[in-house]
This record gives structure tokens, sequence and C-alpha cells, in this order.
């Protein structure tokens, strides 16, 4: 009988997925190669599995993303899963890989395009209803999970009542859905369901020994009482987006009867995202700005295979714009998306009142101070410098927008 079984972890790849709509805008070339890459992961993950000798391979949903996951992709990823035969790869469906009669977890639907059915050391949770299976090799062993069938929010609390299932010495739960008391990243993301959601409390209460989890992006864990990692959270495999920013994971583990005995955080994808902000004022020269700017880079970790989001804020003398050095920078790394906010350096504090510069400059900082508004005051914000561009210069232009 075991005692403790090893298993790799990886969820919410989100296979061909679009990357459009990003602040980290992709260009379509970059878009094409990032989805690639990402497919690629799979295989990588797959071997390391292989090279662990896990005893199985755990995936809790959105391995990809339906409105777009293409034949050929499916069929790399069956390729991988059957590399690694006899280990068994159990998968339970997401809200973005949802299982229905047209899905590719069809077996029919594979037919019809010709493709090879799913391997037979795939197992598959097809079912909204929980069902349990047990470990083809370690029989005392029990998985149990369930399938988004669509892709909506689910309401019901699915771990409030106890989860029929035979008695095991060790059991482990395959879940998509969202801990309610989850605070990554990716919490609040416009966009981002709230499904199937569960409490730490609910979750304990089911008694597995362990529970491979789904659906947030960011790795997390909870533990019992007494300080047993009970389930994880892996996060996504890879960021795509700017809300992924920061280190992805497949978590290599050991489960024993109650919780993790060991983990490894395995890092599979070599491109980390970097969300970066850097002030920029008093820089007087464009070599001083990319200077500032690269010494903020590599201060943050950022490599040449990274994707980096860059934040530039701060005053800058009139006509000098990051955007002047976007070539250099984005040369020195696989992808970079900038968001300028500098300002001109005008000094606001010395207004003189006597002056129509100085009467403009008072009457727009007393609006942006009396709005409690974000958005109004931002316009402001921006009316105040075009204003004063206006003013002083006799020119305007369009830089201030977002
Ligand atoms: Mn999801």
């Amino acid at each position: 009988m075991v005692t403790t079984l090893r298993f790799l972890q990886f969820s919410d790849v989100h296979l061909d997925s679009r990357l459009t709509g990003s602040q980290l805008a992709w260009s379509p070339e970059k878009r094409e190669q990032r989805r690639r890459e990402i497919t690629e992961l799979v295989g990588k993950a797959c071997r390391l599995a292989r090279e662990h000798k896990v005893e199985a391979l755990f995936i809790p949903g959105d391995l990809w993303d339906d409105e777009t996951i293409s034949a050929e992709t499916v069929a790399r990823v069956l390729e991988a899963f059957a590399s690694l035969d006899p280990i068994p790869v159990f998968i339970a469906p997401g809200n973005h890989d949802f299982c229905s009669p047209t899905s590719f977890y069809s077996d029919e639907v594979l037919r019809a395009r010709g493709m090879r059915p799913w391997p037979k050391n795939v197992i598959v949770f097809r079912t909204a209803e929980f069902t349990t299976v047990r470990h083809p090799a370690h029989p005392e062993v029990t998985v149990t999970g369930r399938a988004f069938v669509r892709n909506v929010s689910l309401e019901e609390r699915l771990l409030s009542a106890p989860i029929p299932r035979p008695s095991a010495p060790m059991s482990v739960l395959l879940f998509h859905g969202s801990w309610i008391e989850y605070t990554g990243r990716d919490r609040f993301e416009e966009g981002k369901l709230l499904t199937a959601p569960f409490s730490r409390a609910e979750l304990l209460a089911q008694g597995f020994s362990y529970a491979a989890l789904g659906h947030y992006h960011h790795y997390a864990e909870i533990t019992d009482d007494q300080g047993r990692v009970r389930a994880a959270y892996t996060g996504c495999l890879a960021g795509r987006y700017l809300s992924e920013a920061g280190p992805h994971y497949a978590l290599l583990g050991e489960i024993g009867e109650h919780g993790l005995l060991a983990m490894e955080k395995i890092r599979v994808d070599e491109r980390t995202i970097h969300d970066v902000e850097v002030d920029v004022t008093g820089v007087e020269t464009e070599s001083g700005l990319r200077e500032r700017i690269l010494g903020r880079l590599r201060e943050h970790g950022a490599t040449a295979s990274d994707i980096v989001f860059l934040r530039v804020q701060g005053r800058l003398p009139r006509g000098l714009r990051p955007a002047f050095v976007l070539d250099d920078l984005q040369r020195e790394y696989f992808h970079l998306a900038l968001a300028d906010r500098t300002r001109p350096a005008y000094d606001l504090d010395a207004a003189d009142p006597r002056t129509v510069q100085g009467r403009f400059i008072q009457e727009m900082r007393r609006r942006i101070a009396a709005t409690s508004d974000p958005r109004e005051r931002a316009l402001l914000e921006r009316a105040l410098y075009y204003g004063l561009d206006a003013l002083v210069h006799g020119t305007v232009e369009p830089i201030y927008e977002e």
C-alpha cells in the first residue's frame, strides 16, 4: 500500500488564447510566437513529469481557450500526454476548456476530424457531477473531479455539502473554481468570473488529503490548522497578460494522507512579465532617460527573454519624451510596451496670480483638489498640461492620453 504519491500539477495554460486587447500591445507576430511557445510548455511539463518519475499528472482546468483552440494544438497535447503512458493524467475541465459534446474533450469530435482519441492513460472528468476514480496503479488512492460543461458563472457552492465518495487512505480532489479568500492580482480583474465559489473552511471540511486547484492565475495555497498544505493553485503555466506579471510554475509535489509532504515550484516558461514603474524626474537628456529606465529594469531583474510593461512617470523637460528611447529599449527585451505618464516640468507652485497663466494654474488645481472622481481628476490634470503647453509654448500636441 502506498503511503505517498508523487505528482506534477499545472493548469490554466489557456492554449491558443487570443492575446489581444492587452495593455502589453502584442503585434500579431509576437502573439503567434507566444501562442506557439505556450503550446510547447505542455510538452516540456510532460518531460519534467517523466524525469521526476511522478505517479500522476493533475490538471485542474483551463488547459485551453475553447473559442480559439485549434485541432493542431490539441493534437500536440494528445501526443504529449500519450508519451507519459502509463503515468495517468487527470483532467478536470474548467470554464475555458469546458467539456461539451462539441468540444475537443469528445472522442467523437476527434474521430470526425481524423484525430487520435484521448490516450488511455488520460482520465478526463466529463460530467458536471463529481466522479471518483481509483488511481490505476494505486487503488488505495482516489481522485475526485468534475467538469465545467459550459463557460458560465456558477454561483452554487459545490463544496458546501460532503461529496459522496468511497473511503480511501489517500484522496485527491481536482477542482476548478474561485477560492473566495484568494487575494492574487487577477482576483478583481475585469472579465474574471467568480465561479464555483468556496471557502477554506468548506474545502477543509471535505477531508481530502490534497486538492489541486485551478482558475486563479497566481500561486496560492490553503493550509489546515496544523499548517499542512491541503490545496494549491499553481497559477497559470505562463504569463500572457499584465495581471499575470511575475513568476509562474508547475508544482512537483508529494502527497501524504494529510496534505503535502514536499513540494517544489518549477518554472517551466523561460519568460517573465515585469510590470515596472520608473520615475524620470530630474532627467535632462535622451541618454540620461535611457540609462535611468534601463537601470530600473535591471534592478527589477528583467532579462533579455522577458516581457516588460513600463510605466514611466515624473516630470521631464518639455520636448523630451520616453517614446524617443522606445526603440532602444525594445531591442533589449523580447517585448516591451510603454505607458507614458510623464508631464512637463512646469513649476506649478511658482504660479503668479497676476498673470493669466498663474490664474489658470490656480483654478485648475482648485478643481482637481475638489473632485473625488479619479476619472475627472485625470481629465482635469490633462487639461492643465494642455492649457500650459498652449499658454507657455503656443503649441499643443495630444501627448497626455493613456
Ligand atoms: Mn478558469
